[in-house]
Formats: structure tokens, sequence, C-alpha cells
């Protein structure tokens, strides 16, 4: 079975039916879906959701489907802890992806004025939301000279049954390709991918160079070559088993409002004079399931968190050979904190660490270091740390005026923000022991003998 949406659906539901729940009372995609999604945050409940009943819909539709830690490591065959090291073992070794003639994304082919976005069950998660978006849209685009293919997701509003509003973030590859295409007054093709496994999506937003097909990275993600068919009215190869498939175009020199959106941060971006996305055809299963990422959920934050804790731990690792382990928690929308474990060696590791670390992600605010016996997924263990080993006069660096993201809302103009550096780690040398009962009794005097109740 190739890696699909749906198999993975099918293969949480054998190993961890826990993880899946099936709504099957109908709810709508404007706010409803969003209000039982809020209940679930606060309770810090991270299920797959699957929703068979939506209102004026003809699709179900899921989210959460890499929401915890846990499933994202269900995916990658590995613990949660080791997300980032297993990411990268497999980003370093791309597979080339396959074409093929045919696939299940191409089992209904709408085309042109056949096509209608408003038949797609589209979410409008919060009261400022201008209109409906598509949050879990891999944009495919080719470089027109050398043929590479990028990926990214990218928020897209729907402004009219074949028409695309697109946020590409400034300096990306996607925005690059579509400048180099309107100097020359062309449109740039694309096609944007909808409900795929968790790998595909890991593999999506690999950091990589521009001359890198994206397409074998994320074949390298999955373990096994993509399956592409040619797309009906662009010249891109698509995924073959994708749930649905978007065709257009970016028009050159058009632009419309786009915005505002509730964005990774939990604050609204403003609206603004965006591109324009000309649909030119819609392909998708019999019975597609349509995916959803909540913005500014869990899942959200926890997406980016893996590609970058992996870019992270690399670039830490030049600087600092004896790194142990990386999180960018939720906490910071897994953007804007890192926690980095270090076994130090020489007095002043930890400070090549900070450095090491905000060269290496822009998004990046905060960098606290640890000693290797802190569990860095463990937030109360780091903030421990913190308040035993950290002393402000000595371990504290301070960045003004750097690049930071143009989401953070309290940057200032361009996201130009302040980054903070904490070396938390003890000083070499004498440093007091931390209380342990002996090791002998703890494993002799168990729970389950003495409060069995308590235990489980
Ligand atoms: C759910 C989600 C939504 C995103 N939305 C956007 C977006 O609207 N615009 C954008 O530029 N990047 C967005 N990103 C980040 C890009 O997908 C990511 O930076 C990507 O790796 C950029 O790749 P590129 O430099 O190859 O274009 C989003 C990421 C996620 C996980
Ligand atoms: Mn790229």
């Amino acid at each position: 079975m190739p890696k699909e949406l749906r198999g993975f659906i099918a293969e949480l539901e054998a190993k961890s039916p826990e993880d899946l729940a099936r709504v099957t009372k109908r709810i709508s995609a404007r706010y409803e879906i969003s209000a039982l999604l809020t209940h679930l945050e606060k309770r810090k409940r991270f299920p797959l959701l699957y929703f068979d009943n939506v209102e004026g819909g003809r699709a179900p539709v899921v989210i959460n489907a890499q929401a915890s830690r846990q499933l994202m490591a269900m995916a990658l065959e590995c613990e949660p802890n080791e997300l980032a090291r297993k990411f990268s073992e497999r980003q370093a070794r791309p597979i080339a992806p396959m074409e093929g003639k045919a696939g299940p994304v191409h089992e209904i082919i709408k085309l042109g004025d056949e096509v209608n976005l408003g038949e797609i069950p589209l979410l409008t998660h919060y009261d400022v939301n201008a209109a409906p978006y598509i949050t879990a849209g891999i944009v495919v685009a080719a470089d027109p000279d050398t043929g590479v293919r990028n990926t990214s997701y990218n928020r897209l509003m729907m402004a009219g049954k074949r028409e695309l509003r697109i946020f590409m973030a400034i300096g990306r590859h996607l925005w690059t390709l579509h400048n180099k295409l309107e100097s020359r007054n062309e449109p740039l093709p694309i096609a944007i991918v909808i409900g795929v496994h968790p790998l595909f999506s890991l593999g999506a937003q690999a950091l990589t160079p521009a001359d890198e097909d994206e397409y074998a990275v994320i074949g390298g993600m999955m373990n096994e070559p993509l399956r592409l068919i040619k797309a009906k009215t662009v010249p891109i190869l698509v995924p073959a088993d994708a749930e649905m498939i978007i065709e257009g175009k970016i028009l050159p020199h058009v632009r419309g409002v786009e915005g505002p959106f509730g964005e990774f941060t939990g604050h609204a971006v403003d609206s603004d004079d965006r591109q324009v996305i000309e649909v030119t055809a819609v392909t998708h299963r019999k019975g597609y399931i349509f995916q959803d990422i909540h913005a500014g959920y869990t899942e959200h934050k926890l997406m980016g968190a893996v590609p970058r804790e992996a870019a992270l731990l690399k670039a830490v690792r030049q600087s600092v050979p004896t790194v142990k382990n990386v999180c960018m928690p939720v906490s910071g929308n897994c953007r804007f904190h890192a926690y980095i474990s270090i076994a130090k060696r020489t007095p002043g590791q930890a400070k090549n660490a900070i450095c090491a670390a905000f060269a290496a992600d822009m998004l990046l605010k905060h960098v606290v270091i640890v000693d290797d016996d802190i569990d860095v997924f463990d937030e109360e263990r780091v903030l421990w740390a913190i308040s035993n080993r950290f002393q402000a006069d000595r371990g504290l660096v301070v960045i003004a005026n750097a690049q930071g993201s143009e989401l953070d809302p309290s940057a200032g103009p361009g996201g130009v923000n302040a980054k903070m550096g904490l070396d938390a780690t003890k000083p070499l040398g004498d440093f007091p022991a931390e209380l342990r009962v002996p090791n002998e009794v703890m494993t002799r005097i168990r729970l389950e003998d003495f409060l069995p109740k308590l235990a489980k």
C-alpha cells in the first residue's frame, strides 16, 4: 500500500483506536468544528478527528492527523523524543519519485467552468477570518528553468468559484519562483495537494536548498518513491495518492485583498493586497477526504516543530558535537522558543550553542541551553534548570534588532525583533548534586506492591 492519508487513518484505527475520534453528528464547517476543537485543545486532547457529516459539504473532514508527537512518531517509526534525529536521517536520504499513468486522485476530474470551490467543505476557523480558507494545501511549483520542484504550505483564501488568494512569505522559494515568472509577465503554474500521509506533510516542510527536488525529499521521508501522474491542466506531476489536487496558476501583476486570517501565534494578520490564483481544474478521489489544519492550534504548531528541530540539531552539532536533543515547545508556537540540551565539555559551549541556534533559524527568539540531565520535552524541568542554574549577569545573551518573524505580534516593522539566549547549564566543576533516593531502593520498592491502585 502506498503511504496515503486514508491508509494512515486505517493504521491508527488498528494500532491506537483511542487516538481516533469520529464525529457523526451534523456540524458546520463555519466556526462549529473550531468550537469543538477549542474544547478539546483546552482539555489537552488531540485525537485525529474525522467528521463524517459536515453541513452542506459532500466530503468528510479530517483534522489533527499530526497533532501530537506520538502520532508523528508512529508515522516515522521512532520514539516521540527521537523525531528530529529520525527526520534528519531520512532527509539525508532522498528517494526519487516514479511516474505512472493513472492514480486515484484522478477518479473525478473537473475542468474549467465545472470547478466550484464552494462544493469543498472549506473551514472558517475564527470570527476575524475574511472567508473560508484552505489550510492544509501543499503548493507544488516547478522552477521553469531547472524543473526542480518546490513544496510549501500556504494559506489559501477562497475568493470565488475558481479563485483563491495566497500568502507567500517574502524570500521563500515559492515567492522567489513567482517573482521570477512575474518579471517575465508569465503566470506560475501550481498544483495544490490536499489530503496526505503525515510523512508527506513532514517531507514537504523540510528546510531544503532551492535546488533540491522536494518530491525526492518527501520520498525519503516516506521511505518509498512518491507515485506521480501528470496533472490535467498544468505542466506539473502530482502525487497520485493524494485525496485532492487543485490545479491553477498564480497570475502575474494581479493582486486582490487577502485576510484577515487568524495565524499560528493566536493573533490575526491584517488583510493586504496579495497574489491571486486562477483555478483551472480540481481532481479528487471518489469519496475524497478533505483535510484541514486548524490555524493556531497544536497541530499547526507541532507540524512546524520537527523540520526546524532537525535543522537546529544539525546546526548546533557543528559547533557543539555533544548536543543531545532539541525541543521547540508548543508554548513558543514551536517556532519562537527552543530548548537544547548539551553534554557540556568546555565552559563556553552553551554560548556557542546559542549562537549556532540563532544563525540557523530566523524565526527563533528564545533559546535555553540545558545540561543533558534535563529532558528538553519536560518544560517544568527546563524551567527548573533556569531557576537553579541560570544567572542573568553571566548567562544571558541579548541580540537587538535582528530579523525575526513578520507574524511575531510584538516585533517591530518588518519582523525585526530581539533574540534572547539563556545559558542554564551548570558551571563545570563543583556543583551541588541533585537529590536522589538510592537506585537499589528505587527498584526494590515498587509502587504496584504497596499502592497498586496508584500504580496504574
Ligand atoms: C500549516 C502551515 C501553514 C503555513 N502557511 C504558510 C503561508 O501561508 N505562507 C508561507 O509563506 N508559509 C507558510 N507556511 C510555512 C511554509 O510551508 C514553510 O516555510 C515552507 O517550508 C517554505 O518552503 P519554501 O521556502 O520551499 O517555499 C506554513 C506552514 C504550515 C505547516
Ligand atoms: Mn523549498
